[in-house]
């Protein structure tokens, strides 16, 4: 089955805006997947410790017929492959992160994956890119797209050209 998929990339390390360009390059050669859109790059605010770099955010839509896990498991390879490493610090800094924020309209809570995305819901450096793309989306609660942005000003968030 085919399912549409947005994942959310960040980095804060190691030239963020080259990680978040490789990042597209690994994703849109995934095995039974499609890069079918991505959005423009936002530099925004620490969320957490604020004694790090500034992010670069962004998210993309895939057209995939990989299972959830698989998926995952495919993006980690890819987070391992540009250098993430995990660090005894919660919400510490990060070369690459790509988090699976919808997967088609699925609620899944697995041990390994929860979506939707636990955080996605108000968090403007997810919320605004995800709007670029996918203006009129539903989440599988019901709730839109449009209401989450009218609850999460832009603060914090520049976006790049
Ligand atoms: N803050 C911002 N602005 N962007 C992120 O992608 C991001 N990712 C994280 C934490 C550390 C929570 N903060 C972030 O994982």
């Amino acid at each position: 089955m085919m399912e549409r998929v947005y994942i959310g990339l960040g980095s804060n390390l190691a030239t963020p805006l080259e990680q978040l360009r490789s990042a597209l390059t690994a994703l849109a050669a995934l095995p039974q997947t499609r890069l079918a859109a991505y959005s423009a790059f936002y530099a925004s605010d620490p969320l957490g410790p604020a004694d790090q770099p500034r992010y670069v955010n962004a998210v993309a839509a895939l057209d995939s017929q990989l299972s959830p896990l698989a998926l995952l498991d495919a993006l980690q390879t890819i987070e391992l492959e540009q250098g993430r490493t995990r660090k005894a610090e919660r919400w510490g800094p990060r070369t690459l992160d790509l988090d699976i924020l919808l997967f088609g309209s699925q609620q899944l809570n697995e041990p390994r994956l929860i979506v939707p995305h636990y955080h996605m819901h108000a968090r403007a450096f997810v919320l605004y890119p995800l709007a670029e793309i996918a203006p009129e989306l539903h989440l599988p609660d019901g709730r839109t797209l449009a209401e989450l942005l009218s609850a999460c000003p832009f603060v914090g968030l520049e976006r790049l050209t």
